[in-house]
């Protein structure tokens, strides 16, 4: 695609709380305001979702275990997390996004991308609906989070990484190249470990480098995916903002007291942990279009496996068959099998593939129906037709 092609006139926000959980536990206790708070598993085992900004000091971060981050900041606050609260809290601030406009698309609890291009004749320009947002989220929820403005999301994103904690970075259209540009290359939407690893083999370390990349070379390592990414590495995106995707993905993990070393044992867990998260993903009147297995295992060594479920669906059996059969082929290649962590999480479907769904399924409907005609005879399906247009009151 060309790049002229690029809608720069969008006015996209990406709006991040503040250390998120941390931030709630501070705000309903003052005592703990203004000290290093950590929440998280506080098990033996357990590992660190949050920290406060004066804990990150301490290097103390997100999926940090505990263990090492009480090594790092012995004099914390350290609290389990309290969900509901956080749901809460969460649900407060989408309402005021959605002040702004019905285009939010949620990313979690704490994160959104909302379109504001239509709002700008009632409301303003977009760096003026960032401080009217953040001063609403600071009056009602007591609460502050950083907003990121751009004319994509890819920069929108960006932006609220680089104005954190609790500020407003705007990038405009002509500086976005040159913002990237220091960034390290895995800073990039899309790129992976993987990918950097690929591209660092051919000198490509930071996004400048990418942007300046000859095309034959960077299709060489990456082959189609070269284009778009050369692309995005210059800022230019067009993805569009997709409304009430908010819970992306949903799941359930456990982390184990001792290892699990029994294959019987694992499964089990497997299926309570799947209850739990179907059990979630039905309540939301979401379907899952890919599970996935999260197995940590000894001293800390984590793989994830995945696989579509097509079509997607919302069923424990269903959903349980996949996720048991993703354990048992991790659990036959290790050579001494362990868990320290096991973890199952469905990515919700899009309205699109759900909808694709019901395409892909009509035949499956149509063969339905062609059953109960075999046993029925062909009036099994028609009749309640056949008789309504009877009715007299028609
Ligand atoms: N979270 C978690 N485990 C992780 C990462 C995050 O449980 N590995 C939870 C706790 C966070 C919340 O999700 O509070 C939001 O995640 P963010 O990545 O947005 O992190 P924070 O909001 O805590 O901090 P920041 O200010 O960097 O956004
Ligand atoms: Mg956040």
């Amino acid at each position: 695609m060309p790049a002229n092609s690029f809608n720069l006139d969008r006015a996209i926000l990406h709006v991040d709380m503040d250390a998120f959980y941390a931030s709630v536990e501070q705000r309903d206790d003052p005592k703990l305001r203004g000290l290093p708070v950590i929440i998280g598993g506080t098990g033996r085992r357990g590992v660190v979702a949050t920290a406060s900004y004066e804990a990150r000091q301490f290097g103390v971060g997100s999926a940090m275990p505990t263990a090492q981050a009480k090594q790092r900041c012995p004099h914390g606050v350290y609290l389990a997390p309290r969900m509901s609260r956080y749901v809460e809290a969460s649900t407060q601030i989408f309402e005021i996004f959605r002040e702004f406009t019905p285009q939010v698309e949620g990313l979690s609890l704490d994160e959104a991308f909302l379109d504001v291009s239509a709002s700008r004749n009632l409301l303003g320009s977009p760096m003026k609906m960032a401080v009217a947002l953040k001063a609403r989220v600071r009056q009602r929820c007591d609460l502050a989070c950083t907003v990121g403005v751009a004319h994509n999301k890819l920069l929108a994103k960006l932006g609220s990484g680089l104005g954190k904690p609790d500020g407003i970075r705007q990038i405009q259209p002509a500086e976005a190249a040159t913002v990237l540009a220091e960034l390290p290359i895995d800073r990039l939407w899309t790129v992976g470990e993987q990918t950097a690893a690929r591209l660092q083999v051919i000198g490509i370390h930071r996004i400048g480098d990418l942007q300046q990349a000859r095309a034959d070379s960077l299709a060489r390592v990456l082959g189609r995916r070269a284009e778009p990414l050369r692309l995005l590495a210059l800022g230019l995106d067009d993805r569009p903002v997709v409304v009430g995707r908010v819970d992306k993905s949903i799941g359930a993990e456990e982390t184990f007291e001792q290892d699990i070393r029994r294959l019987d044992q694992a499964q089990a867990v497997l299926m309570r942990l799947t209850e739990r998260a179907a059990a979630r993903l039905r309540g939301a009147l979401h379907q899952a279009a890919v599970v996935q297995v999260k197995l940590r295992k000894p001293p800390f060594i984590t793989h994830t496996r995945q696989r579509r479920v097509q079509p997607p669906n919302a069923s424990t059996d269903v959903l349980y068959a996949s996720a048991r059969e993703l354990l048992e082929r991790w659990w036959q290649e290790q050579s001494s099998p362990a868990l320290r962590l096991l973890g199952v999480s469905f990515e919700v479907a899009s309205e699109e593939q759900v909808q694709q769904d019901l395409f892909a399924t009509a035949p499956a409907k149509r063969a339905l129906e062609d059953q109960i005609n075999a046993k029925f005879g062909a009036e099994g399906v028609v009749r309640a037709r056949g008789l309504r247009a009877k009715d007299p009151d028609e």
